[in-house]
């Protein structure tokens, strides 16, 4: 079950990050739950505080009309789903959502547009939203979709500190969710992001209709990258009318607890967000993926489009768990 450490070739002391085969990965997915948790919470203690989550909020800074025919997602123009499609948001605008999101316990704003790939110009205009961002104290993060190398330089260099590009499923699912991108194309811009020395942040979707085995071929591609991304957001899809997935029955609910307890194990030192979906989920399950070694969520009513639940339901779930909010790199003292 375990994975094959590898040295590196210029340095053949030193440990590369151990590359998992599938068979292992899909060995240890399929252990028994009580197992799979013991060691997902050993694994997690080793590297992080068990009883601190990091917070992250999410703002859609320019809503619907997207030309990509994801087929989760509700902002595809592919897709009659009902929403507004909306201009990009002005500055001003951004910075006061941010202000709010910080007053209320998140460390990262995390800035997302309806884009196949942002334009230069584009790109300029949340160039000068992640300065907003980090003039308020925040880590800034942004989903804009495809980057070129250059394009994520000039990121870079605006301050931005994290970058979300999902991978979603298996390469091997990939084309029953999406046609008018490849796989290839996402690990592409993860390239660029991770060159540009931006912290990389990939994750993907349960519960479109995917085998257990895409789900672990999912975190295979994920935990083998390179590096590793440093932040895992595992999503519970969020079914949206309109969408050619509205109806995909959901899955069992302990999928999710053992993606999420996969993900820790396959990626030790990565915080694992419980992403989309939590809406939907009892507190039970809530306090089993904690368990199973999620560390990261985002708070705030609304996710992009989708709801997610209200400040005062997560507080009064942490509060009966015991769990703390992270506090800003400035508080944490170094
Ligand atoms: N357009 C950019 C892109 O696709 O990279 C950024 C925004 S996109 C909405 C960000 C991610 O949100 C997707 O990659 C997907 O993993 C997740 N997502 C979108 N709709 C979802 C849904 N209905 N349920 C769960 N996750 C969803
Ligand atoms: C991620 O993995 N999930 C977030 C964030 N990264 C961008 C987005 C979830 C979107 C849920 C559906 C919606 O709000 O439209
Ligand atoms: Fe939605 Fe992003 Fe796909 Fe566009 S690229 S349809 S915004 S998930």
């Amino acid at each position: 079950m375990n994975p094959e450490t590898l040295r590196t070739a210029d340095n053949p002391d030193q440990e590369a990050p151990p590359r998992w085969s599938f068979e292992a990965a899909l060995e240890l997915f399929e252990s028994p739950l009580n197992d799979l948790l013991f060691q997902a919470q050993t694994v997690h203690r080793r590297h992080f505080d068990a009883n601190t989550v990091q917070a992250s909020a999410l703002l859609n800074v320019k809503t619907g009309g997207c030309s990509e025919d994801c087929a989760y997602c509700g902002q595809s123009a592919h897709h009659q789903t009902g929403l507004e499609r909306e201009r990009l948001m002005r500055v001003d605008e951004v910075t006061k959502a941010a202000r709010r999101a910080r007053d209320q316990g998140s460390t990262r704003f995390c800035m997302g547009a309806a884009w196949r790939a942002p334009s230069d110009h584009q790109l300029d205009l949340i160039a000068e939203m992640v300065g907003a961002v980090k003039a308020e104290g925040m880590e800034a993060c942004a989903t804009l979709g495809m980057l070129t190398g250059d394009q994520a330089e000039r990121l870079k260099q605006a301050g931005l500190d994290y970058y979300n590009h999902n991978i979603d499923t298996s390469e091997e699912f990939y084309g029953n969710i999406v046609s008018t991108r490849a796989f290839s194309d996402r690990l592409e811009t993860l390239g660029h992001v991770r060159d540009a020395g931006i912290r990389v942040c990939a994750g993907g979707i349960i519960g479109m209709g995917e085998a257990r085995a895409d789900r672990v071929g999912m975190l295979l591609t994920l935990a083998n990258l390179p590096e590793p991304p440093e932040s895992v957001p595992i999503n519970l899809l969020i079914p949206i009318a309109g969408t050619p997935l509205e109806n995909v029955a959901p899955p069992d609910s302990f999928e999710m607890v053992r993606t999420i307890a996969a993900a820790r194990i396959m990626m030790p030192r990565s915080y694992v967000r419980l992403s989309a979906g939590r809406e939907t989920m009892n507190d039970e399950l809530h306090a089993l993926c904690f368990l199973a070694g999620a560390n990261s969520l985002f708070i705030g009513e609304k996710l992009l489009t989708a709801a997610n639940p209200d400040e005062e339901r997560d507080r009064d779930l942490f509060e009966r768990l015991g769990l703390s909010l992270e506090a800003p790199e400035s508080d944490a003292g170094g």
